[in-house]
């Protein structure tokens, strides 16, 4: 075997444990069974579920589509297929007890590991005779799956913090550099081409495909994400009370279910505080809002005067690089994310403070782009021109264009290797449980 497959295989097996290891974190280092097997939120699985579901889609994949092996275990597919059982149904099912969820998932890396020695990962040829892509390209199929579990991991966090009782996540200190605010609130995105999704990126989704050059016009962004101090003057105005701020979707969001602030806010007195993880803390100023459903961000944006910026906007925003006209895989550049870039991983249980990040800044001065919370773009979810669903309809295609909003960037919950600028997250525009802030943009007067 060459050495390149070697360091491939080498990444994907370190990467395979890391996400384990952070899924059994959240689960079975975290919670007793009761706590496992409760449905904290209608809107959420139990955390059990997620779990068995993580290896199960570990073994359809990498054991029995990409392996040829024969299925472990065939008669638990469709309790842990997303389609067939609703979030709020799986509490019902005859799901796996946290000890065989535990064990099943092992028995599948085990096989995993063995099959991935003799595996050939190489990156096919351009115009290698059979048709379309192959699961193995590139170790597409274990990037895939190792992105799946990470995914799931950020949505065990959202269960967490829905969860009622007493902490059990721990949050380690923090340690990114000191705070420097930026000097600037917005910068000016130059009109012109730029080279939107990806051909080649060994990792990305079919969703993220195929590359495409796009013109777009001068627009200016936010540098930074809107922060809680900034959103709460929206609130403090009247902003849940004043029906001209809102689309008529987001007024019957916001009437139907008395909002007044975003998610986990309380009023205490003059000043708001929050529920973050099973404890109460004054909500702090300088960080970017989170828990902000699609049409909170887009009725604060009308207030402000500005607007959400579209998918490709924020897209250019985060790749382009006006000096040589590329598009990079992160605002900073093509190497892979540092702490220093930007917050993810989990390394903290929120984001980071604005302005924390300025080595993670785009060649354009945007910062805080990957990372820290998923921004909401005004973008229904659709498929790029020319795209083809790989390997599985299931994944992105069923969801387009039925009035899903993209989401871009990643947050603090987001693994690294499971974002970069391409990445195309999405959701109902009435959700709010998920990492979700947004930053604003606005035209640019024509010269
Ligand atoms: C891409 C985050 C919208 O979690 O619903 C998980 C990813 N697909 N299992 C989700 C996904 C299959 C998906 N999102
Ligand atoms: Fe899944």
């Amino acid at each position: 075997m060459n050495h390149d497959q070697e360091i491939a295989k080498e990444r994907i097996a370190a990467e395979l444990d890391r996400s384990r290891g952070r899924s059994n974190a959240l689960t079975l280092r975290a919670l007793d069974d009761e706590g496992l097997l409760a449905q904290h939120s209608p809107l959420m699985s139990p955390l059990v579920w997620d779990l068995a579901h993580v290896g199960n889609y570990e073994e359809q994949w990498l054991l029995r589509a990409a392996g040829g092996r024969e299925a472990l275990r065939p008669d638990i597919d469709g309790l842990y297929d997303a389609f067939e059982n609703p979030r709020a149904d799986r509490v019902t099912l005859p799901l796996l007890r946290p000890a065989e969820a535990e064990e099943y998932n092992a028995r599948v890396r085990k096989e995993v590991l063995d099959t991935l020695e003799t595996a050939d990962i190489a990156p096919r040829e351009p115009g290698a005779p059979g048709a379309g892509r192959s699961l193995l390209d590139a170790g597409f199929v274990y990037h895939m799956v190792i992105q799946h579990e990470h995914m799931h991991d950020e949505t065990m966090l959202a269960t967490h913090q829905l969860r009622r009782g007493a902490p059990v996540l721990l949050e380690d200190p923090d340690d990114v550099a000191p705070l420097r605010v930026p000097r600037q609130d917005e910068v000016l995105v130059p009109e012109g081409p730029f080279t939107m999704g990806t051909d080649d990126d060994p990792w990305a989704y079919d969703n993220e495909r195929p590359a495409r050059v796009v013109d777009l016009a001068a627009f200016w962004i936010d540098t930074r994400p809107v922060t809680n101090a900034a959103y709460q003057e929206f609130v403090e105005d009247g902003g849940y009370q004043s029906r001209r701020w809102w689309t008529r979707d987001g007024w019957e969001w916001c009437k139907g279910r008395d909002a007044v602030a975003p998610a986990f806010w309380q009023r205490d007195g003059h000043a708001w505080i929050r529920r973050r993880f099973g404890r109460q803390e004054i909500v702090p100023p300088d960080e970017p809002v989170q828990h902000v459903s699609f049409h909170e961000a887009r009725a604060y944006a009308t207030w402000a005067g500005k607007r959400l910026p579209t998918e490709a906007e924020w897209e250019k925003a985060a790749r382009f690089d006006p000096a040589t006209g590329r598009s990079h895989r992160y605002p900073w550049g093509d190497e892979e994310p540092e702490p220093r870039h930007a917050n993810l991983g989990q390394r903290r249980l929120g984001p980071s403070p604005a302005g924390r990040h300025p080595d993670g800044a785009s060649p354009l001065g945007v910062q805080q782009l990957i990372g820290d919370v998923w921004e909401w773009t005004s973008t229904t979810f659709t498929g790029y021109p020319g795209f083809a669903a790989f390997p599985y309809r299931e994944y992105s295609e069923v969801f387009f264009d039925s009035g899903y909003k993209v989401l871009r960037g990643g947050s603090w919950a987001t693994h690294p290797t499971a974002v970069r600028s391409t990445f195309r997250n999405w959701d109902h525009p009435v959700r709010r449980q998920i990492f979700s802030g947004f930053r604003c943009a606005r035209d640019a007067e024509p010269v």
